[in-house]
């Protein structure tokens, strides 16, 4: 049987369940479309001379990539063309991009992204990816502030990833589930083909930057201590670990096999509050997860029940099988 087309799913979703407006569709077309091209960017990296890094830090203090300003643009242009949103918040930008209102067709959402997330593994040829999180703007604001984008992750409208990796794939959830599709670059369309993917609740594996432990806090010490115990510890059973260091590599392997995905805060992130960012890694990360039947959770709180106070604040990042993170939210 034929595989439906994201478009194709999106408008049944509409019609058959009611869900998602005609801005939305057309919103999460234009989200696609970014991706496309950013494919294509990264995949011709080496090809074009752009797999380099500039002189240049963003406002994480992080050296950007050739790649991270031109995935930046592309997201920013195709978006910018249909104008489905009131403004856009990037990891590659210190303040919200308004969309000049004569560009704008509605002012409902509010598009925040990483652009290439893990794009130090570019040059390396290891899978990268996108990741992007859409909220409503609040009533009546029509030019959106900092303070418009600070909202829970539980407030989220649609999250999902872009990964660019053997095959480009998209996963998008909207509250309703999660689904992935495949980019045929033969027909330039994402095809549907892993409906209603779920994580599985238990795992053996488990994906932390093992260089840091020292840092770590007790918790997260004990708990790693006794996965690597293995069948002689209390958790009975042989641990395997992988990193991949690209965030959306690791949540894209938990939810295909299960997993539990680590960055916990250590003594030299301490007053940053953590590596990843809440608002356009952990957030729309977690809505996924969850949504798949996952958990996530900073260790002491559920993620997506955070009260942003910053626009790239960062948390500690704990995610996947649901029974393996409860185990080791068990250690805090
Ligand atoms: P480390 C990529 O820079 C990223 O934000 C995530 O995608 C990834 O999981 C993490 O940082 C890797 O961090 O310290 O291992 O380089």
């Amino acid at each position: 049987m034929e595989k439906q087309t994201l478009s194709q799913f999106l408008l049944d979703e509409q019609r058959l369940r009611g869900i998602h407006d005609d801005e939305f569709v057309l919103l999460l077309n234009d989200i696609a479309t970014a991706c496309k091209s950013i494919s294509r960017a990264v995949c011709k990296g080496a090809l074009n001379g752009v797999m380099g890094s500039l002189e240049c830090e963003n406002i994480q203090g992080e050296t950007q990539k050739q790649l991270d300003v031109i995935t930046n643009d592309i997201f920013i242009e195709v978006n910018q063309v249909a104008g489905y949103y009131a403004g856009m918040a990037s990891e590659e930008m210190d303040a919200p991009y308004e969309i000049p209102v004569n560009l704008r067709k509605s002012g409902k959402y509010l598009l925040l992204f990483d652009p290439l997330d893990g794009s130090s593994n570019v040059n390396v040829n290891i899978s990268v990816g996108t990741i992007f999180s859409i909220l409503r703007c609040p009533e009546g604001v029509e030019n959106p502030k900092v303070k418009d984008y600070l909202q829970s992750g539980i407030t989220q409208v649609c999250s999902g990833y872009a990964l660019y990796g053997s095959s480009t794939m998209l996963v998008i959830t909207a509250g309703f589930g999660v689904n992935g599709f495949t980019l045929d670059n033969d027909v330039g369309e994402f095809y549907l083909t892993h409906l209603n993917m779920r994580v599985p609740e238990d795992t053996h594996e488990f994906a932390i930057n093992m260089s840091n432990q020292k840092s770590w806090e007790a918790p997260v010490k004990n708990y790693i201590e006794d996965c690597l115990k293995g069948t002689d510890g209390p958790r009975g059973k042989q641990f395997n670990m992988r990193w991949v260091a690209s965030m959306v590599a690791e949540v894209h392997r938990i939810l295909i096999r299960g997993g539990i995905f680590m960055y916990p805060v250590d003594s030299k992130l301490k007053d940053k509050g953590g590596k990843l960012r809440l608002m356009y890694e952990a957030n729309p990360m977690s809505f996924i997860i969850e949504q798949a039947g996952g958990l996530s959770s900073s260790g002491r709180q559920r993620i997506v029940n955070i009260k942003p106070s910053g626009l790239h604040q960062r948390v500690p990042v704990i995610m996947g099988s649901k029974n393996e993170v409860e185990m080791m939210c068990s250690y805090y």
